[in-house]
């Protein structure tokens, strides 16, 4: 095309400059460089006057015709390069289908949870309904109901955390509020709330002033009581023996031993076989060789209890028992020391050494 030298050496030129652009920002450059106000193409143009005025024409036409060329290749270079950008980032940006998932951390409930949910389980397919109550509990509550009187150690500042205000309670009496030292004013209420007969477990938290190795001034109850008529101490010893059963996961020889409540009359408590070692081992860790273990404490619950809530105890009698969830959670989970189930550090229970029933890793 053209025999109008500069055109051709415009042309050259171009071509030689589009083919090293790979970016916009270049081929910005390049559009100002060539077709810009200052630009080489503006310059030709305006240089034509200096031309004889026989080549004018068309050397004017040649440099339209290339002015339309070169606007349509840098058109077309502009959407090449934005093709390729999309591509590179579309390559950059690709998921790997093929990489192996990340591992994902997933939670567990506490050991003593744990334990909770478990017996709870066991106690409602046995027909008892689940209570909840206040951890501040009012003295009337905590102790008047379950027939411990003023006298009572239990009742010792040393014994209990006492709040330092006094509310006027249900009884019309200004009475002190404490955190609970049991679950059992939670059964008190529940037999005032619903009456006779009656079948609850109360568990939660509890607060006692004790603080070393073996105890924590917070730990974890479960008690248990059942009111009808005619109940009998065997019907507490089937029940408490196969929630044992149930909750170890196999049959365990147990005993009861005679004992003292002020809530109950008789008292007893229970013991089983050792879950480690069966009575077979003389330097057991967990009985120290004994071969039984201390579980629970129970009894028929003293007529002033059932008169307390609100029940005749010439018509109803039953029975309650409380075990502690924390020990509990330690002999099925096999952890040796009270400590480890107030620390933060999971690392224990992660480690897949801890469930004495089944003796296999607790993954998820
Ligand atoms: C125990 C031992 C014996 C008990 C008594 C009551 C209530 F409220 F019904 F009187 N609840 N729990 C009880 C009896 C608790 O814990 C070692």
């Amino acid at each position: 095309m053209g025999n109008y030298k500069d055109v051709e050496d415009i042309r050259s030129a171009f071509e030689a400059d589009l083919k090293s652009i790979d970016n916009i920002k270049s081929l910005d450059e390049m559009r100002v460089k060539y077709a810009g106000k200052k630009g080489v193409l503006t310059l030709a143009l305006k240089s034509l006057g200096k031309l004889p005025a026989d080549e004018r024409p068309q050397a004017g036409q040649e440099l339209n015709i290339l002015r339309d060329e070169i606007e349509r290749e840098l058109e077309a270079k502009k959407i090449a390069i934005n093709n390729l950008e999309n591509e590179r980032k579309e390559l950059s940006e690709k998921i790997d289908v093929t990489l192996p998932a990340r591992g994902r951390d997933c939670g567990a409930f506490h050991p003593v949870m744990q334990t909770m949910y478990e017996i709870a389980e066991i106690m409602t397919g046995l027909g008892y309904s689940i209570a909840l109550g206040p951890e501040k509990e009012e003295e009337f509550y905590n102790f008047e109901c379950l027939n411990i009187p003023a006298w009572h150690p239990a009742r010792d500042m040393q014994d209990t955390f006492y709040f330092p205000d006094n509310i006027e309670s249900d009884n019309g009496k200004i009475n002190r509020t404490l955190l609970r030292t049991h679950t059992s004013p939670v059964q008190v209420r529940s037999m005032l709330k619903y009456g006779a007969p009656l079948r609850v477990v109360c568990p939660g938290k509890v607060y006692r002033r004790d603080n070393d190795p073996t105890h924590s001034p917070m730990f974890n109850q479960m008690e248990g009581l059942l009111i009808d008529k005619d109940v009998s101490f065997a019907v507490l010893k089937g029940t408490i023996g196969e929630m044992m059963n149930a909750f170890f996961g196999r049959n365990l020889k147990n005993r009861f031993r005679a004992s003292y409540f002020p809530f109950t009359e008789p008292s007893m408590e229970l013991d089983i076989e050792c879950v480690e070692c069966g009575g077979h081992d003389a330097h057991c860790r967990i009985c120290k060789g004994t071969g039984w273990l201390e579980v629970a404490g129970m009894g028929m619950v003293h007529p002033n209890v059932i008169r307390a809530g609100g029940i005749d105890p010439e018509i109803y009698n039953g029975f309650a028992f409380g075990i502690g969830l924390d020990r509990m959670a330690m002999l099925k989970y096999n952890i040796n020391d009270l400590r480890l189930l107030f620390d933060g550090n999971v690392s224990y229970f992660l480690s897949g050494r801890s469930n004495r029933s089944e003796r296999r890793a607790e993954s998820c």
